[in-house]
């Protein structure tokens, strides 16, 4: 029996292994090469992430939040990690399809490549240049996989001298891409933001927060340390690559319904007075008992006096505020020109420069507000003007316009669905109020009598208490607790649940635990 007849391929059709190779290997030269070029003209601008960032922008809330809910920070890993198997399963079935003729890969190919191209297009935060790299992606994965195929169908034709021509393509193909995509990895991160940060040196705020007193937490009862350290401080933002701002780069434009436009570089604001604020910044996303707050010492300048200087027009509403990768922002204008609000244009946070992740060189803080409407990280512009001329990412996406923090409280210890041994059960946990401050919470076992808690000492109005009441839980079996906090205006939490969206949730916490 000759070779031939063993291997059966008469019809002029590729081997269905040889066919999916072809499409794999087309998909990761296009990958390589489309990462590669993103590292000269920007790294959201590698197909890959573009295309997840569009399908950031473009998921409907409802399932942002779900997203959120279930994978929490990992929310993105995720994100990526369907796309990656998506784009294997066609890359394969385009194979497949191609076992014929290369026809079927090369439009599926052809398509993905324009899909690249819209994504990176419709970057805010990427210029025309930047379409380079769904170019290059979609050139690369054509002739590789044009390439491959061709080998591949010669292998198969009858009398071929060399039957491996295409494993030894495929190898070559996939070891190239491979060292394409990591040049373009060690590239792109040499120009990251982490040697600029580095460079800036020791902050010097005018006027420092003095250390944070013994008795401001309860750490050892379980709750979390007064100020959270920068590493756990909590993440929340829409950018799939943190934007990488070098500060030397960076600069913030101040304009709109203003006497003069300003600008200010790096530079001139670090030399202006310096000053220090512990704020506890909390996520309207935050669910009751939810992770999604934490407390620093901000150190940046004085938000309402960069304003000032540029004088504010009658009639301005809104600060609309866009960092570098597009998002945008927009801030109740008098709130931020309140006097004593503190609302700070920060560029350090717990006497660091600020994390990369957080926004260096510079992001909004205002002490009161969400996140989302105060918070804009690697801020390069401040646009003072109406609400009607302008809507930010969230409102767009169906949030509040306006978004104060709700007055909450959390139960950190004991955990839910923990088991105690009877007796005295120490409950402790957080409240917060921003800019209010926190006058009472008030703890509750099994519906009975509420019991008011020890606060810790106050640090600030603008930052989150600490409280812990001891109970006596004689009686074995299962248990609920709830708690409530009363702010400084006299306002006490409500029972009524309400959900995130539009403008944060509302309810009593409670855990239920066990006594055995
Ligand atoms: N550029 C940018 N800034 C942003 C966001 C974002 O998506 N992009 N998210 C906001 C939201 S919703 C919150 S709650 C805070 C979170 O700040 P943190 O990540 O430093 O805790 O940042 C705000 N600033
Ligand atoms: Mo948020």
């Amino acid at each position: 029996m000759s070779e031939i007849a063993v291997s059966g391929r008469t019809d002029g059709r590729l081997r269905a292994s040889h066919a999916v190779l072809c499409g794999l290997l087309g998909l990761a030269a296009a990958l390589a090469a489309g990462h590669l070029v993103a590292a000269f003209v920007g790294r959201n601008a590698s197909p890959y992430l573009a295309v997840g960032n569009s399908a950031i922008d473009l998921t409907p809330t409802w399932l942002k939040d779900w997203a959120v809910r279930t994978f929490g920070t990992a929310d993105k890993l995720v994100l990526l990690s369907g796309m990656a198997v998506v784009l294997v399963a066609v890359a394969a079935g385009a194979g497949l399809l191609s076992r014929r003729s290369p026809l079927a890969g090369t439009v599926v190919i052809g398509v993905f490549g324009v899909l690249g191209g819209i994504a990176v297009f419709a970057r805010p935060d990427l210029g025309q240049l930047a379409l380079a790299a769904p170019a290059a992606s979609l050139l690369a994965g054509l002739w590789t996989f044009r390439w491959l195929h061709a080998r591949a169908a010669e292998d198969e034709e009858i009398g071929s001298p060399d039957r491996r021509r295409f494993l030894l393509g495929a190898g070559a193909v996939a070891a190239g891409a491979g060292l394409v995509g990591l040049g373009g990895q060690l590239l792109g991160s040499s120009r990251s933001a982490d040697s600029s940060r580095a460079a800036v040196g020791e902050l010097e705020p005018a006027r420092r927060v003095p250390p944070v007193p013994a008795d401001a937490d309860f750490t050892k009862l379980g709750t979390p340390s007064f100020l959270t350290p920068n590493e756990s401080f909590y993440r929340i933002d829409t950018a799939l690559i943190v934007p990488q701002v070098r500060a030397e780069d960076w600069s913030l434009r101040v304009h709109g319904l203003v006497e003069r436009e300003l600008t200010f570089t790096y530079g001139d604001i670090r030399g202006r007075r310096l000053v220090e604020r512990t704020i506890t910044m909390c996520c309207v996303s935050n669910e009751v008992g939810g992770p999604l707050i934490s407390t620093a010492n901000f150190i940046g300048v004085d938000l309402a006096e960069l304003l000032r200087e540029a004088g504010v027009q009658r009639g301005a509403q809104q600060l609309y505020s866009t960092s570098t990768d597009g998002w945008t922002c927009g801030t109740p204008l008098d709130v931020v020109l309140e006097p004593g609000r503190g609302a700070l244009l920060a560029i350090g946070m717990n006497g660091e420069p600020l994390p990369v992740e957080h926004g260096f060189p510079a992001r909004m803080v205002v002490p009161g507000l969400y996140g989302y409407v105060s918070g804009t990280k690697w801020v390069t512009d401040l646009e003072v003007t109406t609400w009607e001329a302008r809507r930010a990412y969230w409102l767009e996406r169906g949030w509040a316009r306006e978004a104060p923090v709700k007055t909450q409280s959390r139960i950190d210890s004991p955990k839910g669905f923990s088991t105690l041994p009877p007796g005295r059960v120490v409950v402790a946990g957080i409240a917060w109020a921003q800019h209010t401050g926190i006058e009472k919470v008030e703890v509750r076992l099994d519906r009975g009598p509420w019991r008011e808690a020890e606060l810790s000492t106050v640090v600030t109005d603008d930052a989150w208490r600490m409280w812990q009441v001891a109970l006596d839980v004689t009686e074995p079996g299962s248990h609920q607790l709830a708690c409530r906090a009363t702010d400084k205006s006299g306002y006490t939490q409500t029972e009524r649940r309400a959900p995130v969206l539009p403008d944060g949730a509302t309810g009593w916490h409670t855990v239920t635990f066990t006594t055995r």
